[in-house]
């Protein structure tokens, strides 16, 4: 594991144009830092989705198409702190439908937590927590033969390039079977007066967020980055619809890190690229599902508008 981080953060940092994967912000401290960015008033995106899951659920549970007398599974891709799914697991659960809620997480630890509040507010629901990383945990989807449902909520696939986002599909397509229903919540391209702020609060959470990567490096990889010489700098543009965080070096320094046995050199205003955060409309995502066997079925949205939660059947 540490290898392989150290591996990714050495090619990202060996670039002309230097990156950092962002799957490295979630240790402990960056799931802490995630849950108070999702409380955060600038934070829209996890308020929409929770509208959409409280305000729709029976439409959402018809759209799965599931039979009260099969079992199913229900997956979710990087469920984090569950809190919009419990609105659905309660419903089902009450329904009378019989499933297993199976959670993926890369943070053993939020899937810890999660695990633990689910037994004590929704103790009939079976739990079976899968810790690993999306593609990791696609293998793992085929064993089983019954129906399926697969959440990948949040816009955490927001975080994916086109091409990766479309690979993914395709593989995750390729991994269920005819009729099974993925469920994804994406965010919706809109001004840059209202994505940008979502992406740099004014309490600064975002920007410790996205610093405690550098945090997260020097404890783990033995690396030297004084985190008060880099700045959280985030970027929007409406006509790509995505938003860049990036971390610039505030003057000209060089970082050793112990792992990967180099020093890297920084230009003063030199950016680190650390995360995209894709926004979608009906054309992007149907370009993105044309190689793969997903169809679009229907779309949920908040009253706003701002974000859509994709019902997509699997041909
Ligand atoms: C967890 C990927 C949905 O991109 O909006 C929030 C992560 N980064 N603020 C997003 C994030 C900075 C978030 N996702």
């Amino acid at each position: 594991m540490i290898e392989q981080f150290a591996k990714s953060v050495d090619i990202g940092l060996s670039k002309p144009e230097k990156t950092l994967p962002s799957k490295y912000f979630y240790d402990k401290n960056g799931d802490a830092l995630f849950v108070e960015i999702m409380n955060m008033p600038e934070y829209y995106l996890t308020r929409c989705e929770m509208e959409i899951f409280s305000t729709q659920t029976a439409a959402l549970i018809e759209s799965f198409q599931a039979d009260k007398n099969t079992y199913f599974e229900l997956i979710e891709l990087g469920a984090g702190d569950g809190t919009k799914t419990s609105k659905l697991l309660e419903a089902l659960s009450t329904e009378g439908y019989q499933f297993d809620y199976l959670p993926v997480d890369i943070s053993k630890n939020s899937l810890d937590q999660l695990q633990t509040s689910l037994e004590q507010s929704l103790p009939d629901v079976s739990v079976i927590p899968k810790h690993g990383d999306y593609f990791e945990m696609l293998g793992s989807i085929k064993d089983s033969h019954h129906p399926k449902v697969v959440l990948f909520l949040g816009s955490n696939i927001g975080n994916m390039t086109d091409a990766v986002a479309s690979d993914f599909l395709y593989q995750l397509g390729a991994n269920l079977s005819k009729g099974d229903k993925l469920l994804l919540g994406t965010d919706l391209i809109k001004s840059a007066d209202i994505v940008l702020p979502a992406y740099n609060d004014k309490k600064g959470i975002t920007s410790e967020f996205n610093i405690n990567l550098l945090h997260r490096m020097n404890a783990e990889l033995g690396a030297s980055f004084d985190p008060d010489e880099f700045v959280h700098a985030p970027e929007y543009c409406i006509d790509e619809g995505i938003a860049k965080s990036y971390l610039l070096s505030a003057r000209k320094q060089s970082v050793e890190i112990e792992a990967t046995g180099k020093t890297y050199h920084f230009k003063e205003g030199e950016k680190i690229h650390t995360e995209i955060s894709r926004k979608y409309n009906d054309d992007i995502l149907s370009k993105i599902l044309a190689k793969t066997d997903f169809e679009i079925t229907q779309k949920f949205t908040d009253q706003n508008n701002y974000f859509a939660d994709y019902l997509l059947s699997r041909n």
